[in-house]
């Protein structure tokens, strides 16, 4: 394989010049444990911004940096104060942070910012692509290079493979559509191949704001943009679980519980740990333990809550603001609970090296972690890993990305007060056995799904991402069209197969509103007429809707993706008798049907299907998710799989598929062979037909098929310039 790229804001190292002396002080994150674990073996260059700005650097500072990064295979970025003002305080920190977590802020007093981001972004291109070497994987982080993908694809073509990963959340529309820069930000983003956020949700709301602000056409995981297909998927980020599992063992981690229990023996003790941010829902926090006092009064003496808060944008003027509040209420708490033997709140501002956190998380009884929105939030995760021999209760916020996965916590809403008061009375009362089963549930989980098999999936995935470029196939040209002309009239024996919707007649919201026109109709007529030619319609609709619309029409007929077969005006079915799997999957599909508006589920002889055309494609595509995670198991014991198709999700056993039912028709001798369709059922046709065939795929998407045509109007021109 050839050279991996990561591409973050910061390199996981920082730079300070003390007395004019420069000192290089490695940082140890959850990303650089990760990817370290992927990269070693193979050969890896990190681009990012050294933590110092280029204005306090002579020249010859900077050279030095550069040359001793090297060692380590980082690249530095230098940025300088200006820049760092306008890119990292100003734009990505005063309106992209705050936008993607829901948070109030003030557009107007920050678009300044934007064109230093620009500016930023065009700096890194241009770092990496002095990095970077033909087929380089390069792989961008975060919100601050948004636009990076698409100023590498402009800058290295199609050289190399780019993902982009996102740790925070993603905005919905109605948020998102109000900034100025929204669709050059998603057009940035969309340089790469493959895009990963930590939730489902995040790449819905990604996807749906791709539409609705039409950048691209997005469905089923995937953007299409021009001729590029871009894959969306949730990659949820883990920890490195072994690093908290086994850090007990540790002497000096040892000592430190030691001196942490004794320093709190008198008190049940409440842990927040966090990054100073306006994301991580300190005040709600502090009102809510604050009630909880004013309620509990046999609680005081008994519980203390320890704030380990890391400084954190400490020029952005939010962040200034929100030390203060803090600073007041913990003082408020302290003063109006607090007796010269107790403080409420021990608030530490502060970052602590590993073996302190550890033992603070191993010593604490209830670990209170309540974003008001959170990317994924990592706390949740190392608290759960490092109670190996201690009981633990996490109250989790329901808006962490964390919470889809660790069910097992204490979910509450950060916004409501209640709901923060209710969960901190409960995590206090539960007791051994219960709070044992939930932490181990939670930690096999988490010692499975790890930092290293996150960094490991999404290279993966990167990997096979490049594949739909390479498979594009460009719409026909006229001359295409006058070239397979000509090789249909110069014919003796034609095969014609197609497809019926999306083909002969266009979408209908109600699936039997499809009937053929008057001018279809004349022009299958037409070819039918022909003796030379066999026709046959091979669709996923059943053999009555076929026969009602074209039974007149001498054609072959394939009903139910393959499960009926007409040949010579007679049907035959293809598989057995009923499908007794249907009993058992139906009423699961029913369940999410309802919950969708305008959906409904449509029973087949030899398949279910779920339509969704006309409900609201966020809701859709939620449901959908959930639907598919539920079947999962179902269908693997029943033999059975779910096909995405055009606003569908089809079940049905794999072997019933459109590429077996027309093998038939595919063993006649003929010259002249031609397969037109649109959706994923018409590629097991394409896949079957071999590279002679005139095979066309009509619409977006990758595809197996040898053409591609733009829609309905188009065949029909192509079968009148057939049959004129
Ligand atoms: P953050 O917003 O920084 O990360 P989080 O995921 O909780 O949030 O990570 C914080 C890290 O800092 C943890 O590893 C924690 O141990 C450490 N930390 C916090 N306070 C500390 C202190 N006082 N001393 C030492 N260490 C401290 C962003 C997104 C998250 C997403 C991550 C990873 O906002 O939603 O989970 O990236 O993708």
């Amino acid at each position: 394989m050839g050279l991996t790229v990561i591409v973050s804001n910061r390199l996981p190292v920082s730079v300070t010049k003390v007395d004019g002396k420069l000192e290089f002080t490695a940082s140890s994150g959850g990303l650089a444990t990760g990817l370290a674990s992927y990269t070693s073996g193979q050969k890896t260059i990190w681009v990012g911004w050294p933590g110092i700005a280029s204005d306090e650097l002579t020249e010859a500072d900077k050279k030095k940096i550069r040359s001793e990064l090297k060692k380590d295979s980082l690249w530095p970025v230098f940025l300088t104060q200006k820049q760092i003002d306008g890119f990292y305080n100003g734009y990505s920190n005063s309106v992209l942070w705050p936008l993607f977590h829901n948070l109030p802020f003030t557009l107007s007093d920050n678009m300044k910012h934007w064109k230093t981001y620009k500016q930023v972004n065009e700096l890194y291109a241009e770092a990496v692509a002095h990095a970077a070497k033909p087929n380089s994987m390069i792989w961008v982080h975060d919100y601050q290079l948004l636009l990076l993908p698409e100023l590498l694809r402009w800058t290295l073509e199609s050289r190399v493979v780019i993902g982009f990963f996102s740790h925070i959340p993603f905005p919905s529309y109605e948020v998102l559509k109000d900034l100025p820069q929204a669709k050059t930000l998603l057009r940035g983003m969309l340089g790469a191949s493959l895009i990963g956020f930590h939730t489902v949700e995040y790449g819905e709301d990604f996807m749906n704001c791709c539409n609705k602000l039409k950048v691209g056409t997005a469905e089923n995981k995937q953007v299409i943009m021009g001729s590029r297909t871009i894959k969306v998927a949730d990659f949820p980020i883990g920890i490195d679980y072994k690093k908290f599992a086994s850090a007990i063992k540790s002497k000096v981690v040892k000592a430190e519980l030691a001196r942490l229990q004794h320093k709190y023996r008198k008190y049940r003790l409440i842990l927040t740990v966090d990054r100073l941010d306006p994301s991580k829902g300190f005040i709600e926090r502090l009102e809510a333990y604050f009630e909880f006092l004013n309620i509990n009064p046999h609680m005081h003496k008994k519980v203390k809550m320890v704030m380990l808060t890391i400084p954190s944008r400490t020029d952005v003027k939010a962040y200034k603001d929100l030390k203060e509040h803090i600073d007041q209420l913990v003082t408020m708490i302290n003063e109006t609970y607090g007796t010269p033997d107790w403080q409420p709140i021990d608030f530490m501002y502060k970052s602590v090296p590993f073996e302190e956190l550890s033992a603070l998380y191993q010593v604490a009884d209830v670990a209170f972690v309540t974003p008001i929105k959170d990317g994924m939030n990592l706390v949740a995760k190392e608290y759960i890993a490092s109670k190996q021999r201690r009981d633990g209760v996490l109250i989790l916020s329901e808006t962490a990305g964390a919470a889809q996965e660790l069910t097992d916590a204490i979910l509450v809403n950060p916004n409501k007060k209640q709901s923060l008061v209710a969960g901190l009375v409960q995590a206090l009362d539960m007791t051994h056995i219960p709070i044992t089963q939930q932490l181990k549930s939670m930690q096999k989980h988490l010692s499975t799904n790890t930092i290293h098999e996150w960094a490991k999936g999404f290279m993966s995935s990167m990997e096979r991402a490049t594949y739909p470029t390479r498979h594009y196939v460009k719409q026909m040209s006229k001359r295409r069209i006058d070239d397979l002309a000509s090789e249909y009239h110069s014919s003796k024996k034609r095969t014609i197969l197609l497809d019926y919707d999306g083909i002969l007649v266009p979408f209908y919201d109600n699936p039997h509103d499809s009937k053929p026109s008057k001018k279809t109709l004349v022009l299958l007529k037409n070819l039918t007429d022909d003796p030379k030619n066999t026709v046959v319609i091979v669709s996923g609709r059943t053999m009555n809707d076929l026969d009602g619309w074209l039974g007149h029409v001498k054609l072959g007929m394939v009903a139910e993706h393959g499960a009926f077969v007409k040949s010579k005006g007679t049907w035959q079915a293809k598989f057995g008798g009923a499908a007794g799997w249907k009993a058992q999957i139906e009423p699961i599909v029913e369940i999410y049907a309802a919950k969708t508006e305008g959906s409904f589920v449509e029973e087949k002889n030899q398949a279910i299907v779920w339509h969704y055309r006309k409900s609201s494609p966020f809701y859709a595509q939620k449901n959908l998710t959930i639907l598919k995670r539920v079947l999962r198991p179902e269908l693997k014991r029943l033999g059975l799989k779910a096909y995405d198709g055009s606003k569908i999700l089809e079940i049905k056993p794999p072997a019933l598929n459109k590429g077996a039912a027309i093998k038939e028709w595919l063993r006649k001798p003929s010259d002249f062979l031609m397969i037109i369709g649109d959706d994923y059922t018409d590629e097991d046709m394409f896949r079957v037909a071999g590279p002679t065939a005139f095979s066309i795929k009509v619409g977006m998407g990758i595809t197996a098929a040898n053409y591609r045509l733009k829609n309905v109007t188009d065949v029909q021109n192509l079968l009148d310039e057939l049959v004129g």
